[in-house]
């Protein structure tokens, strides 16, 4: 379809998928266009707000939705999908209630006003963000509270998961693990490292490194002057890279029960945004930073190594995307917000300088690269864009960025598509970075109702392998992952 000129999708469309899905269905997917590859054997696990309300409430923000995962079993052709909401203690309880009953980090509110919502600063652990698979545990993750576990058959949910030991109640654990395919202190066995923030005037960032069957290896820590919003972070063999975005945080609001803790969050553009290199090593103590011109991040998608330099590339904004207080995020005005986009910064640690180059300006979301190359130099990259080359805009393509050639390609769903994160998963026995498929889940706006997408990772623009239909919607997701199981 030609939409060189005009807008690529239609905000009335576009708001439909924030509607809520409170059913839990569990299917065989019939309606397919193309086929499904018969190699292909495993499971998409996928996460996200599922509920955009509270018995008919509206929530202020996604970000505060209730954890509901989605599970793709393929099996010699066939597909079966699940979905079923996390039952986190806030769920079950605002369920029974009918009603909102915490409040939420991105400005949700319970009803009645600040004076039903002052010094209540409980949090609702919302499992939303991430679901992964490690350790024989398949895992609901939110950043600011412990995982849940859940049966990877039935989804069913069997409690908050401590780790073996490893965590105390209470203690954060970021959604954003990375599994190291061959690490060097492990006689090159696999290891999953994640991190948590203990966020305040100075804040912790703790490191936990585990081995496939889910023991603790490695734990340190690292404090940083201020105050940290870090969503995400990045590995090579030999650190862990954080950026410490410039924010303050003003928590009064918050605690006078005006406004979410996130909301107190306030973008510094004045001040440089750290780079934190966290070594990997014990004993992880030649911790050091390097300071760049103030942006924002969420994302990363990858850091290697190169000598004495060490690359990361990171979806940037100028600013923190601001949630506003008295603002509805159904109504996101996109020509008003700057885009993320893919940037290069090139750390040389020899000498402390970090070069800055932008790798691709369309309005870019959701990296993810072969997960054989976490950490490692890396040709491909696969992003969540927007259908135009300029502009900010909901994501409605699939981006696959060829960083040695520069040649990119675009699958669009446009004008009524709009994507999710693009999952790749190596073919077995793949022997080039992009041979595998890309999956990503599709909301029809036209329809109302969501569709799995599989492309070609080699050849994106030949058009989809297989289209899975769905038989309802699935609310804009957030992240997940494949397991081969
Ligand atoms: O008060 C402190 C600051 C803070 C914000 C401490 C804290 C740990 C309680 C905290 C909480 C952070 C949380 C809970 C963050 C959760 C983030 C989340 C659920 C999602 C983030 C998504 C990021 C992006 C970039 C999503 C993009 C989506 C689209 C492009 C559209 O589909
Ligand atoms: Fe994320």
């Amino acid at each position: 379809m030609e939409l060189t000129n005009k807008k690529s999708y239609n905000n009335e469309e576009w708001r439909q998928g924030y509607l809520s899905q409170p059913n839990e269905y569990e299917y065989e997917i019939t309606k397919i266009d193309g086929s499904i590859p018969v190699e292909l054997t495993g499971t998409l696990f996928r996460n996200g707000p599922g509920l955009l309300d509270i018995g008919g409430t509206p929530i202020h923000h996604p970000f505060d939705g209730d954890g509901m995962v989605c599970a793709f079993y393929f099996d010699n052709g066939k597909a079966y999908f699940r979905n079923r909401f996390v039952r986190t203690e806030g769920y079950v309880k605002e369920q029974q209630a009918g009603k909102i009953l915490y409040r939420g980090v991105f400005g949700t509110q319970k009803p009645g006003g600040w004076l039903n919502n002052i010094f209540d600063l409980k949090l609702k652990n919302i499992a939303n963000t991430n679901i992964i698979y490690w350790g024989d545990k398949l895992l609901a993750l939110w950043e600011a509270a412990e995982p849940h576990r859940l049966n990877p058959e039935t989804l069913e949910t069997i409690s908050i998961d401590y780790l073996d030991g490893v965590l105390q109640p209470g203690n954060a654990f970021a959604a954003h693990p990375w599994i190291d395919p061959s690490c060097q202190l492990d006689n090159g066995a696999p290891c999953l490292v994640n991190f948590a923030i203990e966020p305040g005037l100075s804040s912790k960032i703790t490191l936990y490194e585990f081995a496939p069957d889910g023991k603790l290896l490695r734990r340190y820590s690292h404090s940083t002057p201020g105050f940290c919003f870090i969503h995400d972070f990045a590995i090579t063999p030999n650190y862990c890279i954080f950026f410490q975005n410039p924010v303050s945080f003003n928590p009064l609001p918050y605690l006078l029960g005006l406004q979410g803790a996130g909301e107190g969050v306030e973008f510094k553009p004045s001040q440089p945004t750290k780079i934190i290199l966290i070594p990997r090593t014990p004993p992880h103590r030649e911790v050091k930073t390097f300071t760049i011109e103030a942006g924002f991040v969420f994302h990363h998608a990858n850091a290697f190594e190169v000598g004495d330099k060490v690359c990361i590339d990171s979806v940037a904004y100028e600013a923190l995307p601001q949630v506003q207080r008295n603002s509805d995020y159904k109504t996101t005005d996109f020509d008003a917000l700057a885009p993320g986009q893919l940037w290069r910064f090139t750390i040389d640690r020899s000498d402390g300088n970090v070069e800055k180059t932008l790798v691709e300006s369309r309005c870019c979301e959701f990296p993810y690269v072969n997960p054989n190359q976490a950490g490692r130099e890396y040709r491909y990259l696969w992003l969540g864009a927007a259908h135009h080359a300029t502009g900010n805009a909901p994501l409605q393509g699939i981006l696959k960025l060829d960083l040695q050639t520069g040649v990119k390609q675009l699958h669009s769903f446009a004008p009524h598509g709009y994507v999710s994160e693009p999952i790749f998963v190596p073919k077995p026995n793949a022997t080039k970075e992009d041979e595998g498929w890309v999956m990503t889940l599709v909301y029809d706006g036209a329809n109302h109702y969501s569709k799995l997408a599989i492309l070609d990772g080699e050849n994106l623009e030949a058009g989809a392998t297989a289209i899975l239909h769905l038989q309802h919607h699935i609310p804009y997701g957030l992240h997940g992952s494949w397991c081969n199981q």
